[in-house]
């Protein structure tokens, strides 16, 4: 007899440590608890919706009117954006990874108490106009919050192009008091501005109207100094040489049915990923992997 998805958790749960809950929407969800931090992690889009360090505010944003439904993407947390960025003519913008269901296939649990989980997208008719496949994304969970993308091609003979995105909303106390440094001298395309080509001049951004930033060849980390929460988080990358800056703002946030008219002045998108002239070509075979590494400080 197989086993049921209940008792096939009931296995896998550590109590205290890795538990499995309904969460909004009824959507099943992955709680951490570390020694240091505890975290949310839905199966739907493999969407990490919540990571917070004890006596710090969360880390992540999550709108109060988001979604939680098959079909829809999670507003907030860390969407997966794959295998395309952007909108794209009758599919969903940003790709089809957010919105498919992610198998849990490993659990790691460190002696330290980090635990590691590796969730796989499962292959399906929306990656029909690919080269097979597989995408292994790997969330960890302890001091720090790393996430790993790992899309490998297993084409016998085609070569496989793809857009991936980790597309963080991050917690902030106000955003009119929030400073991104990091990415000075940059060349970036401003989308507000039929995706003109800018240099960033200024020693760090400061937003005060809607920004929607794609900068290319930005491998170094950039950091968010957050003066009402006093805290610098820093958003160090490895395999990511495009960085996205978003904030709604005041027009587009009253225009987005699952966001909050007010919310923008609590959130900042700062993404990484390879998108545009940075987007991934692999042989077949190969394996790239995209990796975000989420850490704080009190300032
Ligand atoms: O990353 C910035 C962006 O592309 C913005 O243009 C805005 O559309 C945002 O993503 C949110 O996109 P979504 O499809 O999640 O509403």
């Amino acid at each position: 007899m197989n086993t049921t998805a209940s008792q096939w958790e009931s296995q896998l749960e550590i109590p205290g440590r890795v538990t499995f809950q309904d969460g909004q929407g009824e959507l099943p969800t992955v709680e951490l608890r570390t020694p240091w931090s505890e975290a949310e992690i839905y199966l739907h889009g493999a969407h990490v919706t919540h990571f917070q360090k004890q006596a710090e505010p969360p880390l992540l944003f999550l709108s109060k009117m988001s979604r939680f439904e098959a079909g829809a993407p999670i507003r907030g947390g860390v969407p997966v954006i794959f295998p395309w960025f952007g909108p794209r003519a009758g599919q969903p913008a940003h790709g089809f990874a957010r919105l498919q269901d992610w198998e849990l296939k490993e659990i790691t649990l460190a002696v330290d108490g980090t635990t590691g989980l590796r969730f796989r997208l499962p292959d399906g008719p929306e990656g029909g106009g690919y080269p097979p496949f597989t995408a292994d994304y790997t969330v960890t969970v302890g001091e720090q919050l790393v996430l790993q993308l790992s899309i490998s091609s297993r084409a016998p003979d085609r070569e496989l192009t793809f857009e991936a995105c980790l597309h963080t909303y991050f917690a902030v106390g106000d955003i009119t008091a929030v400073e991104i440094t990091g990415l000075r001298g940059a060349d970036y395309l401003d989308t507000l501005e039929q995706f003109a080509r800018k240099v960033d001049a200024d020693d760090a951004i400061r937003i005060a109207a809607e920004v929607d930033r794609v900068y290319a060849d930005t491998p170094a980390t950039v950091e968010i100094v957050d003066q009402v929460f006093r805290r610098r988080i820093r958003v160090a990358k490895e395999g990511s040489r495009s960085t996205v800056v978003w904030n709604p703002w005041v027009a587009k946030a009253q225009r987005l049915a699952d966001f909050g008219n007010d919310e923008y002045l609590q959130m900042v998108c700062v993404e990484s990923g390879n998108i545009g002239p940075d987007q991934i070509t692999l042989a077949p075979g190969q394996t790239s992997t995209l990796q975000v590494t989420l850490s704080s400080a009190p300032l």
